[in-house]
C-alpha cells in the first residue's frame, strides 16, 4: 500500500484511540493531560480498573475519543479488569467502538517487560504510537535509549514524553493528527516446525472465518497456545483439532516457545538501541526498601505513620473545626433572631444547622486523612504496605494483592471493591469483596472521633491517637479473620502465588496529592449537602412529631415516632449498653454513617433545653431516667464496636451489588456484619462490666 494513501485514510478515519499499556506506566496521567480530565492516578498497578473516555482536541475542529484503560502485562487475561483492555483493544466491547489506533504508553524505566505488551498489540494490526513515558526516570537513572533506532526496530513511531509534566504531549498529538501507517510485518519467530503449523491455522481461519490476516494470526496464536476455545463451525473445529493433535505428537509447546521467540526479539531491540552509561550500587528505592519492607522495620513505620495520622487528625484540624463550628452555630443564632418561631426556624435550626453542621464540622479530619492516604498511594508506599501484609494475608490464605483493596477502603468501600477487579481468582475476590467494608472507613472517622472525645477527654493527642490506631487495627483483624474464615469454608481454593510489582519510589506530586483530597473533600460535601441533608430532615421530622407542646422537651421527643421507634428498639440494644436515643442514631445511620453523629446533634439539640453546648458536652450530661450516665466509657467504646463492624452503607450495598451480579452477596455480608457488631459490641459491654468497669 503506498504510504500517502494509507496516511491519508488514516487521517479520515481516526475517531477513537486507546491508551493501552502496562499497569503503572502512566496512562491515566496522559490521559488527564489530553482530556483535562481528573482521573484517578497513583504509584502502584492496579489504579485503573474501568476503562474512562474523554475527548482530545488535535486542532481547532478535530476531536478524537480517548479511551483510557486498566493496565495489563500480556493480553493472554486473568483478571476482570485485564479482560476489559483485552475486549476493548479486540473491539469485542458492545458500547465501544473498535480503537482506530493505540497509543501504547510504555514505562521506559522497565523496557523488557513493557514491550512484551507492545508486540502483542502490535499483532493486532491496529495502527500504532508507542509513548515512551518516564523519561525524566531514565535520565536520572544515566540510560540512554536511542528513540531513533527503537522506532525503527519497533516499525512504529516512539515519542518520548514525561507524562506527568506535559513534556512531549504536542508531539504526541502531532503524531496522532498526522496518523500512522498500519503497515506491519511480525518480527519475532518461533522454531520453523511451529511457524508451519501457525501457517495453517491462519489459513484455515482465513478460509472459514470472515477475518483479517491479523486478526486470524491472533486467534491462530490462542489456539496453538490452547487458552481459548474457538467457537466456529464444526469443520473448522475437527480440522483445529487435527493441527492440535499433530502438535502434541510432536511434543511442540507453541504456549511457552512464543513466550520465548517474544523474549528473544525484545533483548535484541534492546541491545540495540540501550545503553547503560553508569553502573551504579543499589539505587534509592531499594536502599529504602531495605528498610521499608524490613520484616520489623516495616512494622514499625507502617504502624508509626498511622499514628502519625491520627495525631495530626487530633490536634490540627481541630482549630479548624472550632472555626466551622463557630461559623455553624453563629448561622444557628441569626436564623433564630431572624426567623418567627415555629416549625419552619426549628426545621432549619434543629434539624438542617443542627444535622449538616454536625458532620460538616468533621471535613478538616477527613482532609488530613485524604492526605495521608494520597501520599500513601503516590508515592509507591501502597504497593510496600501490601507487601509486609502478604506475610499476614498469606496466613489467611489471600495475598498481598488482596490488601490494596482493603487499603483502598480507609478512604472508602467502594473504591476498594472495585479495586478487587484486579484480582484474579473469582473466589479470592468475592472474599476481598466481602471483608472490603470491615476496614475503616473515612465516614468512621467522625463517629470514632466523638467517641473518643467523650470517652477521655483529658487524653493528650498521643493517647487520643493510639487508641484510634487501635480501632482501625480491629478493623483489619476483623477483616483478616473473616477472610481466614470465608477462605477455609465457603469459598475455599488454593493459595494463589503472590506477583505484585514494587514500584519505584517517586516524589508525590503535591497538584495530584491536592487534587485528590478536594475531590474528596467534594463528595463529602456533596454527601453532607444531599444525603445527609435529606436524612437529617427526615429525622427531625420524626423526631418533633407527633408534638407534645405542654411537655418537658426530652419528654416530647421520647413521644414522637422517632423516638418510638428508638423505644421499640431499646430491649435489644439495652444489652449493649444503649438507650431509645442512641437506638435513633443506629436507625439512622443504617443509611450512612455519619448520619449518626447528625442524628445525635438533632437528638441532643430537641431533647435539651440548653441549646448552646457541643455535641461532646451533651453526651457527657446525658444520662438514664435513673440519673446513671448515658455514654460511660464501656458504651463509647461498645458504640466504636459496632460501627467498626456492621455495614451501615446503601452505597456500599449497592457497589456489592453491581460487582457481584447478585443480592445474594450483599445480603449476606449485611447480615454477617450485623451479626459481628452486635457480638463485638455485646462482649465488650458485658465483658467490662463483669470485669467491673463502667
Ligand atoms: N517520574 C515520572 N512519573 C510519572 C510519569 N508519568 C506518570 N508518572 C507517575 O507514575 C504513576 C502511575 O501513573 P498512572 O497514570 O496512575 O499509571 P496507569 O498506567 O494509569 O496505572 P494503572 O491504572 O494502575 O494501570 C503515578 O504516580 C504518576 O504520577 C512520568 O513521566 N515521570
Ligand atoms: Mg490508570
Amino acid at each position: 500500500m503506498p504510504l500517502e494513501t494509507s496516511q491519508l485514510e488514516q487521517q479520515i478515519a481516526i475517531r477513537t484511540i486507546a491508551l493501552a499499556g502496562n499497569p503503572n506506566s502512566g496512562k491515566t496521567t496522559l490521559f488527564n493531560a489530553f482530556t483535562k480530565l481528573r482521573q484517578k492516578v497513583g504509584n502502584y498497578p492496579g489504579v485503573t480498573v474501568e476503562k474512562k473516555t474523554g475527548a482530545l482536541v488535535l486542532a481547532k475542529d478535530r476531536v478524537v475519543n480517548v479511551i483510557d484503560l486498566p493496565g495489563t502485562y500480556s493480553l493472554s487475561v486473568r483478571s476482570p479488569d485485564e479482560q476489559v483492555a483485552r475486549d476493548v483493544l479486540l473491539g469485542r466491547t458492545p458500547d465501544t467502538p473498535k480503537p482506530d489506533m493505540v497509543v501504547c504508553v510504555v514505562d521506559a524505566g522497565n523496557l523488557e517487560r513493557n514491550l512484551y505488551l507492545v508486540s502483542q498489540i502490535q499483532d493486532l494490526g491496529l495502527p500504532m504510537i508507542v509513548a515512551l513515558n518516564m523519561m525524566d526516570e531514565v535520565e536520572r537513572q544515566g540510560r540512554d535509549i536511542d528513540i531513533v533506532k527503537l522506532s525503527q526496530r519497533l516499525g512504529v513511531p516512539v515519542v518520548p514524553i514525561v507524562a506527568n509534566q506535559n513534556q512531549g504531549i504536542e508531539d504526541l498529538k502531532r503524531i496522532i493528527a498526522e496518523g500512522v501507517d498500519a503497515y506491519y510485518q511480525r518480527a519475532w519467530k518461533m522454531a520453523p516446525d511451529l511457524e508451519d503449523e501457525m501457517k495453517q491455522l491462519v489459513k484455515l481461519f482465513l478460509e472459514h472465518e470472515n477475518m483479517t490476516p491479523q486478526e486470524a494470526f491472533t486467534e491462530a496464536l490462542a489456539v496453538l497456545s490452547q487458552r481459548t476455545e474457538f467457537k466456529g463451525s464444526e469443520e473448522l473445529l475437527s480440522k483445529i483439532g487435527i493441527v492440535q493433535d499433530r502438535l502434541k505428537a510432536k511434543g511442540l509447546r507453541a504456549r511457552t516457545a512464543a513466550i520465548e521467540a517474544r523474549y528473544d526479539w525484545i533483548k535484541s531491540v534492546l541491545k540495540s538501541c540501550v545503553k547503560d552509561k553508569n553502573k551504579k550500587g543499589p539505587n534509592f528505592t531499594e536502599r529504602l526498601d531495605a528498610v521499608l519492607t524490613h520484616k520489623l522495620f516495616g512494622w514499625i513505620f507502617f504502624l508509626g505513620i498511622m499514628v502519625l495520622m491520627f495525631y495530626m487528625i487530633f490536634t490540627i484540624a481541630t482549630y479548624p473545626m472550632d472555626w466551622i463550628d463557630a461559623g455553624f452555630s453563629k448561622l444557628g443564632e441569626w436564623v433564630t433572631a431572624f426567623l418567627p418561631s415555629g416549625d419552619v426556624r426549628d426545621l432549619i435550626v434543629n434539624g438542617v444547622i443542627a444535622g449538616v453542621g454536625g458532620v460538616v464540622i468533621f471535613l478538616p479530619q477527613i482532609l488530613i486523612l485524604f492526605f495521608f492516604i494520597s501520599l500513601l498511594q503516590d508515592t509507591g508506599y501502597m504497593a510496600r504496605a501490601a507487601f509486609i501484609m502478604d506475610r499476614l494475608m498469606s496466613k489467611v490464605g489471600l495475598h498481598g494483592k488482596s490488601f490494596i483493596p482493603l487499603l483502598s477502603s480507609f478512604a472508602c468501600a467502594i473504591p476498594g471493591i472495585m479495586s478487587a477487579r484486579t484480582i484474579e481468582s473469582p473466589k479470592d475476590r468475592l472474599v476481598t469483596i466481602l471483608v472490603a467494608p470491615l476496614m475503616s472507613c473515612s465516614a468512621r472517622l467522625p463517629v470514632y472521633a466523638i467517641m473518643i472525645a467523650v470517652l477521655m477527654p483529658m487524653a493528650t493527642a498521643w493517647q487520643k491517637a493510639e487508641l484510634m490506631l487501635l480501632m482501625y487495627l480491629i478493623g483489619i483483624i476483623g477483616a483478616c479473620g473473616m477472610a481466614w474464615v470465608f477462605k477455609s469454608t465457603l469459598l475455599r481454593s488454593q493459595k494463589p502465588v503472590f506477583i505484585m510489582e514494587l514500584p519505584p519510589y517517586r516524589l508525590p506530586s503535591w497538584k495530584t496529592v491536592a487534587i485528590h483530597m478536594w475531590e474528596r473533600s467534594r463528595l463529602f460535601l456533596k454527601r453532607a449537602g444531599t444525603v445527609i441533608l435529606a436524612i437529617s430532615i427526615i429525622l427531625w421530622a420524626l423526631m418533633t412529631y407527633p408534638k407534645h407542646e405542654s411537655m418537658e422537651a426530652g419528654e416530647a421527643l421520647r413521644l414522637s415516632f422517632a423516638g418510638q421507634m428508638g423505644t421499640m428498639l431499646e430491649p435489644v440494644i439495652k444489652p449493649l449498653g444503649y438507650d431509645w436515643r442512641i437506638g435513633i442514631g443506629l436507625i439512622g445511620s443504617f443509611a450512612a454513617r455519619e448520619v449518626f453523629v447528625s442524628t445525635m446533634s438533632i437528638v441532643f439539640n430537641l431533647g435539651d433545653d440548653a441549646e448552646e453546648n457541643t455535641l461532646r458536652e451533651a453526651f457527657q450530661k446525658a444520662s438514664w431516667p435513673d440519673g446513671e450516665p448515658l455514654f460511660t466509657p464501656l458504651v463509647c467504646l461498645s458504640l466504636m464496636m459496632f460501627y467498626i463492624f456492621a455495614l451501615q452503607c446503601v452505597s456500599t450495598i449497592a457497589v456489592v451489588y453491581r460487582e457481584t451480579n447478585s443480592w445474594r452477596w450483599p445480603l449476606f455480608q449485611f447480615v454477617y456484619m450485623a451479626i459481628l457488631a452486635y457480638m463485638a459490641a455485646f462482649l465488650v459491654y458485658q465483658g467490662g462490666r463483669l470485669l467491673g468497669l463502667s
